[in-house]
């Protein structure tokens, strides 16, 4: 890699001439802002260029043990800033540019968000190939170049539009396609077992074959020269098969049919949090990028001679969540079928290089796949799907000897196959990603396995890049460490913890009151322009910012809104510290309840924002198009972060952690890490209510419809779920219509109502403390100190050592 300290500023502006004129034939005046953004970004891959170059060489030289993250989501956001920090030389860079009078952050937002995931789950994969790199561990992410990321999100009279994103329209400098790195994936056909010259053998015929082309990204590392690559996968017809067939018996129209159908497998992403969806498009996606990644990893590993009854020597493959859970029957037939392994072998190994992710107990979320549908598309994958379950059926029988575990523990069953229990069986360790999380998967959800496999279950608690949520994203809380505890919590962001020293210092406090001020001056400046609402950055930010679902409960904060607003209607004597409710979240098309909350949100937004008798007290705003850079502008302007989850339902959140690492109070549930948050930052710098996950639990063991005598009892509550039908919020009777389902017809099953008091009187605490405002700040003080243990880095750590068996290598 060039040497990050021999770039200068006049180097980083002779290449932008020159990446003009070569790319557009122009010059500096004549070149539109995508142009520059194009032209600088080419600029800046080649600084990247030699550091990957040579991390690729060294990895294939040394046969190094490298780990393959398999991930259906890369949520990876923009990358401009982020190689600028790595390569040191952000400053410099925006000195360059401003020397030829190109703004940096103008520069900045021409970079389409490459959103390729819906949540958390995609965001972690993310956060964990920036760490693998940073931490100079071998290691890549595998997945899909989805055409259309998660779609954009444009709110129309309050309800969310689904708009394509088209983030491909213009070229992404950031990808490099290899043509000939392009490998074949079967699906359909027939397979079966027969007896060729005496020898059983399988046989997979009458196939069709989608080619599958590889675009690699760089994921440089903060300020080292490792440059690890991000692989995504893209589908195209198989020319050679059945185009020219066609085209020379005039079938046209077929073979441009035919086309289409392949390259609709990496069409779009599936826009569903936690849920599965249960197409069979997503299968075929599932199967495409699973068997293209690992063809592509056995193909370079038979070009380095490896003998392949060691591969676990020299591959680590994670599948995250169960969507990639097929790579277990895909190694089993590569070991087999193409490099004609036994059988007990073959298990062996895939057993000691697939680890899995769990990352949820919702039961919606589990895939299940009807036979019929697997077997006909993955006609010889489901034969190895078939023997591995009945292998493990014998194991379990032979131990137990009872058919009901057997059943419960079963690959196949009812018709479906179970991903889950495919990539437990396959793997040779299974995570939860949080310790509570661990903890009810290990006594509840997976408890057989947990019994028949003692000690595969085991917890790693996720975790955030603080590079993209602390560095990039707070500049100025940034500098404000470096100079108060030194810079080595860049590299080791457990060092944060140096700021405990300055948690009576009245100055530091100060300093970090007026950061955080400013921030909000400018998320309100961005609000005013965005949304057109006027808010005030002394009033209490609080922010829930996540995907809209039953179990986060945006429901819980607007009844509260809601009530805060009658009150204040009401009683004249009833006074508050202004607050700011702030949301940004993206409904799942097809999710009416959490269409519903969105338009709530939105009608309370009109009603209160516009109320004079409200005087300014309470503003409620959506950030339209929630996504990794709006949060970037969102989370160091909050003072509240809501992780306010039926407890038990969030796996563990890594929002929260963000909030944390920018000096928010969590105001929270016990769910998720939000355990954690407490356990490291005490009782007195969070802020706890609602039932535990045991309470929640056992609720739901024996779930009594009582609703309705709840709300009977509880007139304060009968009232605001009236005035959702009432037309007291300006909109007619059946606007809320979904809500009030879930309510009364549903029975609450997250228990908004049954948290709903225990919830505003967290919240009367969080007033209270805010009106005391140097023990406000220092407990923000505290949360950004006790921040560095979510550090992706921490994490990742422990699945090299633990789980992947990988080492650091200098390059
Ligand atoms: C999480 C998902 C998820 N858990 C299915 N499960 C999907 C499931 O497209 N699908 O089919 C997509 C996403 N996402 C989240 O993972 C958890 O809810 C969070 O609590 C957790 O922090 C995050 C990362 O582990």
């Amino acid at each position: 890699m060039e040497n990050i300290k021999s770039i200068t500023k006049e180097d980083i502006k002779e290449k932008l001439l020159n990446a003009l004129k070569g790319m557009y034939a122009k010059e500096l005046p004549d070149a539109t802002m995508n142009q520059k953004y194009e032209a600088f970004s080419k600029v800046i891959r080649d600084y990247i260029s030699e550091g990957w170059l040579e991390t690729n060489k060294q990895y294939r030289e040394k046969k190094v043990k490298q780990v393959y993250y398999l991930s259906m989501e890369f949520l990876i956001g923009k990358l401009l800033e982020r190689n600028l920090i790595n390569l040191g030389i952000r400053e410099l860079a925006k000195e360059a540019l401003a020397d030829m009078g190109i703004d940096f952050g103008e520069i900045v937002e021409e970079e389409p968000d490459a959103g390729l995931g819906n949540g958390g789950l995609g965001r972690l994969a993310a956060c964990f190939i920036d760490s693998l790199s940073s931490l100079e561990l071998p290691g890549h992410g595998c997945g899909i170049r989805y055409k259309y990321g998660l779609f954009r999100q444009e709110i129309k009279n309050g309800y969310q539009v689904e708009v394509p994103d088209l983030w491909l329209k213009e070229r992404y400098p950031w990808e490099v396609k290899k043509e000939n790195r392009g490998v074949k994936v079967r699906f359909g056909g027939d397979a079966y077992v027969a007896t060729v010259r005496g020898h059983l053998k399988v046989v997979h015929e009458n196939y069709y074959t989608v080619k599958a082309i590889p675009y690699d990204i760089p994921i440089s590392g903060y300020q080292n020269n490792t440059v690890n690559t991000l692989r995504l996968w893209s589908a195209e017809a198989d020319t050679d098969e059945f185009d020219f067939v066609n085209f020379n018996s005039g079938h046209y129209m077929q073979s441009v049919e035919g086309k289409y159908t392949a390259e609709l497998i990496s069409q779009v992403l599936y826009p569903d949090d936690s849920t599965e969806n249960g197409k069979q498009l997503r299968l075929k996606q599932e199967y495409f990028f699973v068997s293209s990644s690992l063809q592509a990893i056995f193909n370079y590993h038979r070009e380095l001679g490896i003998d392949f009854k060691r591969l676990d020597d020299y591959v680590a493959i994670h599948i995250n969540d169960t969507h990639p859970a097929l790579a277990v029957a895909e190694i089993m037939r590569l070991l087999i079928d193409e490099e004609g392994l036994k059988w007990e072998e073959a298990w062996e190994i895939t057993q000691k290089v697939c680890a899995y992710t769990n990352h949820t107990i919702m039961e919606e979320a589990l895939e299940k796949w009807p036979i019929q549908m697997f077997k006909k598309l993955l006609p010889r994958i489901y034969l190895i799907i078939e023997e591995i379950n009945r292998r493990f059926c014998q194991e379990v029988m032979n131990k137990y000897l009872n058919w009901n575990v057997v059943n419960r523990m079963s690959i196949i069953e009812e018709g479906l196959v179970r991903m889950a229990n495919l990539a437990i069986v396959g793997s040779h360790s299974v995570n939860g990603v949080a310790a509570l999380h661990t903890e009810i998967l290990q006594k509840k959800e997976l408890r057989d396995f947990h019994e028949f496999y003692p000690g595969k279950l085991n917890n790693k608690t996720n975790g955030i890049t603080h590079r993209r949520w602390l560095i990039k994203s707070n500049p100025a809380l940034s500098a404000m460490l470096d100079t108060h505890i030194g810079t080595d919590w860049r590299k080791d962001p457990v060092s944060l913890e140096k700021l405990m020293e300055f948690k009576e210092d009245h100055s530091v406090l100060k300093k970090l009151a007026k950061i955080k001020h400013e921030n909000k001056v400018e998320l309100a400046r961005y609000i005013k322009e965005k949304n057109g609402i006027e808010v005030d950055p002394n009033s209490i930010f609080d922010v829930q910012v996540k995907r809209v679902h039953g179990y986060k409960r945006q429901l819980l904060n607007c009844m509260h809104i809601l009530y805060l607003y009658k009150k204040l209607k009401k009683d004249k004597d009833f006074d508050i510290h202004p607050r700011t409710f702030i949301f940004g979240a993206k409904a799942a098309p097809a999710y009416y309840f959490a269409k519903n909350v969105i338009k709530l949100i939105n009608t309370l937004g009109e009603i209160i924002n516009n109320d004079p008798d409200i005087n300014d007290k309470l503003k409620v705003v959506f950030i339209e198009n929630y996504s990794v850079s709006k949060a970037e502008k969102i989370i160091p302007a909050a003072d509240v972060s809501e992780q306010i989850s039926t407890a038990s339902k969030e796996a563990s959140g890594t929002g929260n952690m963000k909030f944390m690492m920018n000096g928010a109070v969590t105001l929270a549930t016990l769910d998720g890490a939000n355990v954690e948050i407490h356990n490291l930052v005490g009782d007195d710098n969070i802020v706890l209510f609602g039932m535990t996950s045991d309470e929640v639990i056992s609720l739901y063991e024996n779930f009594q419809n009582d609703t309705h005598k709840f709300i009977e009892s509880n007139p304060e509550i009968a009232e605001l779920i009236a005035s959702f039908v009432d037309g007291s919020l300006g909109v007619v009777g059946s606007e809320f219509s979904d809500i009030c389902r879930y309510l009364l017809e549903e029975n609450d099953y997250f228990f908004v109502l049954k948290d709903f008091w225990a919830y505003v009187e967290a919240q009367n605490k969080i007033e209270e403390l805010y009106r005391d405002r140097e023990r406000w700040n220092e407990m923000c003080l505290v949360n950004i100190a006790k921040a560095g243990y979510f550090s992706s880095d921490n994490t990742i750590s422990k699945y090299a050592r633990d789980i992947w068996d990988i080492e650091r290598e200098s390059i």
